[in-house]
């Protein structure tokens, strides 16, 4: 299926400069004044773990542009810790976006920031990234660490004081806020969200992506809906979640919460604060999460129905896997990763890891969450299978990520069967984690993938994926290049001929 061998001598440099320079240009063309958009055209504010991503790419470019990412995010936390889902642009035209700043109506609510925000949040990666961009460039970074540490503690603390499930764990108030929005593991539980009558929701998605790709109007009713009643409680957890339809104890959310713990621990190292605290913390956020959310039969971690144990959704999502970035035991570290290389998962060379099951009746190659293979997760499970010492399977899931965005372009999200790209073009956090492996300089490159890897239950017509042309070879960059600590605008150069906001793809 791919005649040419992966890693031939001579072969991946050429590509590996290309797909750096393609990756670094979506960045620039993505960034705007002190953040990185996700999407220029889907989503074009500031998302709250998708910074956490590209900031992770921008430490291997221009990490003063890291920081400023970080920081920009932070400047919006609330009074009460929460560090927002959308931190709205006010250059932005307001209906860009829905729901947008009119809708989530932060501007009246008390303990929330200058800038318009959502009142969600999201998986909390920030800390881990911070460490990341800390480490990118040490010697520039102590004054951003000593800024943020504090705002990142008041993160964990919100997580925990108002959304502590009692067991050590966070829980989590809307599919928004976990980042895998449209995932099966949602389905019993927002089924019963009830929609008013005649409810019509204004949606700006489906001017930009197929609506095959995206989740279904009643979806979006009820997503609306849930915000709509977590709002009208002004945001206060104390007296919205005691009759809140949906809450759930999301196994990605708390691995995150975990992993940036430890990352807090790191942190306070350096800056001479306690660590031990954040350690005992992290340990009992991995001890709750292996006796409430780990299910030994099936080999995953699942989320949990705080609302209504009766709808725990017992299956197998990508967000079961995440959990291998924390320190498990080598039991379930086997467990995790037998169930990722078996058929459910079927880890492989050519794409990355599928969001859910793909042996599961809610499993959908094209849409949105509910199968599409996504560069963020299967970044998160790389780091994990790396840390418990799986580098065969991690390095084969790192060619699997390179492939897919050579192939594909830096795509919102891929046909986890023939690594065809979907959802939005010139994704901010499928260039920003291409950066980051491709700065690790861990292996070849491969060639990009031709064609179908692999059965799928659902098999559903499919776009051909688009064989993008090489570039000519230039060096790629070892490791961030050290910049001055900026007053603004210093960053990697930007090849002649890029406009700020230029839409198309950029060759691989
Ligand atoms: C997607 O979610 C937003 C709502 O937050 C949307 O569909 O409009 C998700 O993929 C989420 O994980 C991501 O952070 C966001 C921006 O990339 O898009």
């Amino acid at each position: 299926m791919n005649p040419e061998p992966v890693g031939r001598p001579g072969v991946p440099a050429d590509r590996r400069a290309s797909l750096w320079r393609a990756a670094v240009e979506v960045l620039h063309r993505n960034w705007e004044d002190d953040h990185t958009v996700p999407s220029r055209t889907l989503y074009p504010h500031q998302w709250s773990w998708d910074t956490g991503f590209t900031a992770i790419g921008w430490a291997r470019v221009a990490p003063w542009r890291a920081r400023l990412e970080l920081e920009s995010l932070l400047d919006a936390q609330w009074a009460d810790g929460r560090v927002p889902q959308i931190v709205f642009n006010p250059h932005t035209p307001r209906d860009a976006y829905f729901p947008g700043p009119d809708f989530w109506g932060s501007a009246g609510v008390p303990g929330a920031p200058e800038r318009e925000t959502s009142g969600l949040v999201q998986p909390p990666l920030h800390a881990a990234a911070a460490w990341r961009v800390y480490l990118a460039d040490p010697g520039r970074s102590i004054g951003f660490l000593r800024r943020v540490y504090p705002k990142l503690r008041a993160q964990h603390e919100y997580l925990h004081r108002e959304r502590g499930d009692g067991t050590g764990l966070a829980v989590i108030v809307h599919p928004w806020e976990s980042g895998l929005d449209n995932s099966p593991s949602w389905d019993a539980a927002l089924a019963e969200v009830p929609v008013p009558p005649g409810a019509v929701v204004r949606r700006r998605d489906l001017d930009h992506a197929g609506a095959d790709e995206r989740p279904t109007d009643l979806d979006y009713q009820r997503y609306v809906a849930l915000a709509r009643r977590y709002r009208d409680f002004g945001y206060r957890d104390a007296e919205a979640l005691p009759e809140h339809p949906f809450v759930m104890v999301d196994p990605l959310f708390n691995a995150l919460l975990g992993w940036s713990e430890e990352a807090l621990a790191d942190i306070a190292e350096v800056l001479g604060e306690p660590s031990a605290p954040h350690r005992e913390r992290s340990a009992r956020v991995r001890d709750a999460m292996l006796e409430r959310l780990y299910h030994r039969a099936g080999g995953v971690f699942h989320a949990r129905d705080a609302a209504d144990p009766t709808r725990d959704p017992f299956d197998h999502s990508v967000a079961g896997l995440v959990p291998l970035l924390l320190d498990l035991p080598d039991d379930v570290v086997d467990a995790l990763v037998r169930s990722a290389t078996g058929s459910r998962f079927a880890l492989n060379d050519q794409v990355p890891l599928p969001s859910h099951d793909r042996t599961a009746d809610g499993f959908d190659r094209n849409r949105y969450w509910r199968g599409p293979a996504w560069v963020n997760t299967s970044w998160l499970v790389l780091q994990g299978l790396r840390r418990h010492g799986h580098r065969a399977e991690a390095r084969t899931l790192r060619t699997a990520l390179l492939r897919s965005v050579l192939g594909s372009g830096f795509r919102e999200y891929f046909d986890p069967v023939d690594g065809a790209g979907r959802g939005s073009d010139e994704f901010s956090w499928s260039a920003a984690l291409t950066l980051d492996l491709l700065a690790e300089q861990g292996g070849p490159l491969p060639a990009p993938v031709t064609g179908a890897v692999a059965p799928a239950r659902s098999a559903r017509p499919v776009r051909a994926a688009a064989a993008a042309p090489l570039a000519p070879p230039t060096a790629i960059p070892a490791a961030a290049p050290a910049r001055p600590a900026p007053a603004c605008a210093a960053v990697a150069p930007v090849p002649e001929g890029l406009g700020r906001r230029r839409t198309t793809s950029a060759a691989v």
